[in-house]
């Protein structure tokens, strides 16, 4: 059963400016034994891996890495799901570890027109999907305009690994491959789940020859950006990271307290995070990290973040700054130019930048197509 957020709930997050707490954050570049981290040595060997322990452990949990086999097998092949322009592989991943195996499916249309290898995009899916394996709502994964941009594109669907249900997310890998996993305050949840999942994705990316692995970009919506962001810190192999109206747990500060909380986001969906998360229930100032030291786990990869206007249980301004303030990762350590505008409020436009990108738009939570084409500018500039 899916635990609906109690009005009672929404009724606590706070919406008002006002009320938002004077934001005191860690500091991503002193390192726990109080060393100010300068080069990009000290980031990559001390700083670095001591914020992804922090996040791994009191955050998302692991993404468990170890596994005995990998095998790809063609389930089913269309091949006019979109007349003239793209081909459908349907793809059984089997998975085998200590004697037991868990299958999943990837969707995946390639271009039918082109030849040689395409850049490839992901998205994590949670919705719907209709029969034939595409999704019902065009423009949450709009594969023919991707397609005909050149792209070859992938999703796969949150059942085949971990529902997306507090009583059943156990019932796919957690069961299946990774049981220990659900002894431990740090173990795998629903989000590392996904994230595995995208990872497996990739893994046959990387050796289909019609993908350009190397220019591969990974897409989610909502608690699809908040996993998206867990992956790609945990993954190096995706070249762009888009994280659409992510908010709490994803892009959003956890201290601004603006819209959904950590408390919040906890007692609604008790199977997204690691359990050692509740720990900051209400208590968001004693996390030795917060949102804004996520991108530098991406880092120097490309970064791209979204807001709507409508959407402020997602607090836009929080993923803005967090943004903002994670992009010194770009500039001080691995010297790229970017430039933010000073406020949230003056933006007016796109800011797409080296390896860094935002945008806010009019209207309601929803990964829209005027997101995907805002977005596509900034891959096109940046792939
Ligand atoms: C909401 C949840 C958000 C966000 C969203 C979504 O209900 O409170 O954190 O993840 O769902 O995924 O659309």
């Amino acid at each position: 059963t899916l635990i609906p957020i109690s009005m009672q709930a929404q009724n606590k997050a706070n919406y008002d400016e006002s009320k938002v707490p004077a934001l005191v954050l860690p500091d991503p570049f002193v390192s726990e034994k109080g060393e100010v981290i300068r080069s990009k040595e000290d980031w990559e060997k001390v700083r670095k891996p001591e914020i992804f322990k922090l996040f791994e452990r009191e955050v998302y949990g692991q993404i468990p890495r170890d596994f005995e086999d990998i095998s790809f097998a063609l389930a089913q092949e269309n091949e006019n799901p979109y007349p003239d322009l793209a081909r459908l592989e349907e793809v059984d991943i089997t998975v085998r570890r200590q004697g037991q195996s868990h299958t999943m499916r990837l969707n995946l249309f390639l271009p039918k027109k082109k030849s040689g290898s395409f850049p490839l995009i992901l998205l994590i899916n949670h919705r719907p999907m209709d029969p034939e394996g595409s999704l019902v709502d065009e423009a949450f994964w709009p594969v023919p305009e991707l397609i005909k941009r050149g792209f070859a594109t992938a999703s796969f669907h949150a059942e085949t690994v971990s529902p997306d249900d507090a009583d059943r997310y156990q019932e796919g890998i957690l069961n299946t491959l990774y049981p220990e996993q659900m002894e431990m305050a740090d173990g795998m949840k629903a989000f590392g789940a996904w994230g595995w999942a995208a990872m497996r994705g990739m893994d046959y990316f990387e050796q289909h020859e019609k993908i350009n692995a190397a220019k591969s970009v990974l897409v989610g919506h909502s608690r699809g950006g908040k996993t998206a962001l867990w992956t790609s810190a945990n993954d190096p192999r995706w070249a762009i990271t888009y994280a659409n109206e992510s908010g709490c747990g994803g892009a959003a500060l956890s201290r601004r307290k603006f819209g959904e909380t950590v408390e919040i986001i906890n007692s609604s969906f008790p199977h997204w995070f690691a359990d050692n998360f509740r720990k900051y229930n209400g208590r968001e100032e004693s996390l030795l990290i917060d949102q804004h030291m996520l991108p530098g786990l991406i880092a120097p990869r490309a970064v791209y973040y979204a807001s709507a206007k409508g959407d402020q249980w997602a607090d836009p301004k929080g993923e803005f700054l967090s943004l903002k303030l994670g992009s010194r990762v770009y500039t001080d350590i691995y010297g790229q130019k970017i430039q933010f505008p000073e406020a949230f409020e003056s933006i007016t436009s796109p800011i797409h930048q080296k390896s860094v990108g935002y945008h806010i738009r009019e209207g309601e939570h929803d990964l829209s197509w005027t997101d995907w084409e805002i977005f596509l500018e900034f891959v096109e500039k940046n792939l």
